[in-house]
């Protein structure tokens, strides 16, 4: 295996904290500089809130400023929110938004050489190297997941195969014949190939397959252990969102105890989701992110939606960087049965303590006479799935007793016949909430 402690750029992934403090302070007032100089929308921000960018002495003064929120996005939708003529934009990119128009984002030459850095250096963190072959199975497209991860490997100077995403046989094929090393997927999508090798009968000890690189969505710790024994490899979490830059943000090392946030590039900070306080140190929150040297599409206190916690303590592997915990989904994806906050990550990860129980899985929520209620709809294996009326009764309470215990309200489980729940080959669709209709 890889050292663990192999870094790509020690002087800024190893800063002490008051370096990185005085560097954040140095690049935010640049960034805000530029702006309000070139941003209609911050001018218009900065003027309401009698806020000057001059006026900025310390990290904290940034608190005073108004939040940047999707809605902002798409009222300047395309270009709006650019800071530089499109002439220097030398990239575009678009968030994946399931309702009305996507986000538009851009890059200058700088952007994406930044981000190239990023990228690779959180690919580093997880012990990817010159010698490896890294399948990227995300889609290529307006998504940033293929593109971010492919100039990152190329950087590091491993050899990429740029499969895209889906057709699952003929990526195992590749994977076989090719001797991928490396695989950069979402999770479920990782799964999903664990699942074809084991019905095509392929041992992943038979593959070069060690390293696999899994963001784009929420997955659990079991979610993990699940990859890592399944594929027979080493699984980190890497985060990011285009509005900020797309992968890159913030990635594991092999400790594996938190994502490394690339502070050097963003200031990220944690808030109240309802009342927009920031909270103290070690809080679990809505993650709101500026970026500190973006070119093209600078953003000021960004409003993730994404909840998480941030531990400032230096990590076992030397890096100083902020560690970003996995994150319990977005605060929009956040379900309120009953008035009780549910996240499908806690679902997923009673799910997979259960034996007989497949980690495919669907929420259906529904409201009849003004009441919720949640319907876990759980693959189950056949032995379970044709297993006599009784056992399977006898396994439905199991599940629901224990979902119960977890969530604090109760859930129907229905079991569903193995490969019923529809495979995607991005990012999964836990949740069908119906109440909105
Ligand atoms: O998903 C960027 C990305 C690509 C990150 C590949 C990692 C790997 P968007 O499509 O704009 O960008 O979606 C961003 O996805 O706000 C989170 O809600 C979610 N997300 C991204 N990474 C993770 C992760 C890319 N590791 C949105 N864990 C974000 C949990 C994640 N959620």
């Amino acid at each position: 295996m890889n050292s663990p402690v192999k870094t790509l750029n020690p002087a800024a992934e190893c800063m002490p904290r008051e370096e990185i403090r005085q560097l954040q302070l140095r690049r935010l007032k640049n960034t805000l500089s530029l702006v309000a100089d070139k941003v209609p929308c911050y001018q218009s921000k900065f003027k309401d809130s009698g806020f000057h960018p001059g006026d900025l002495q310390s990290l904290e003064d940034l608190h005073q400023l108004p939040f940047t929120t999707k809605e902002d996005l798409r009222l300047n939708y395309p270009y709006g929110m650019f800071a530089v003529p499109l002439r220097d934009v030398v990239r575009i990119h678009s968030s994946s938004g399931t309702t009305g128009k996507p986000t538009v984002v851009g890059y200058t030459k700088e952007d994406i050489k930044v981000w190239t850095e990023l990228v690779a250096r959180f690919m580093t963190a997880g012990g990817v190297t010159a010698e490896d072959i890294v399948h990227i199975a995300f889609g290529y497209g307006l998504f940033t997941g293929a593109f971010g991860l492919h100039y990152g490997s190329e950087a590091i100077g491993a050899s990429v195969i740029p499969m895209s995403g889906g057709n699952t046989d003929k990526q195992l094929m590749i994977m076989q014949d090719y001797c991928s090393s490396v695989l950069v997927c979402t999770p479920s999508y990782g799964l999903t190939l664990a699942d074809r090798m084991e019905k095509q009968g392929i041992d992943p000890r038979s593959l070069s397959l060690r390293v696999g690189l899994f963001g784009a969505e929420p997955w659990s710790e079991q979610m993990r252990v699940e990859l890592e024994q399944r594929l027979g490899i080493i699984a980190t979490d890497n985060y990011g969102l285009s509005e900020i830059m797309g992968p890159g943000v913030a990635g594991e090392c092999l400790f594996k105890q938190g994502m490394h946030f690339a502070e050097d590039h963003f200031y990220p900070e944690i808030i109240d989701p309802d009342t927009g306080v920031v909270l103290p140190e070690g809080s679990v929150g809505e993650l709101v992110i500026t970026s500190l040297t973006k070119q093209a599409f600078p953003m000021i206190r960004y409003r993730t939606r994404d909840i998480t916690r941030l531990n400032y303590a230096p990590c076992e592997c030397g890096r100083t960087l902020a560690r970003m915990e996995k994150t319990r989904g977005r605060s929009d994806d956040m379900l309120i049965i009953k008035g009780v906050n549910v996240f499908p990550t806690q679902i997923e990860e009673v799910l997979f303590k259960i034996k007989g129980a497949e980690p495919h899985y669907q929420l259906i929520v529904e409201r009849k006479n003004n009441r919720d209620s949640l319907e876990v709809q759980v693959e189950v294996n056949e032995h379970i799935f044709f297993d006599e009326m009784k056992q399977q009764r006898q396994f439905v309470v199991q599940v629901e007793k224990r979902l119960a215990a977890v969530l604090g309200v109760s859930a129907n489980v229905k079991l569903v016949e193995p490969g019923s729940v529809k495979r995607h080959e991005g990012k999964a669709v836990r949740v069908i909430d119906r109440r909105e209709s």
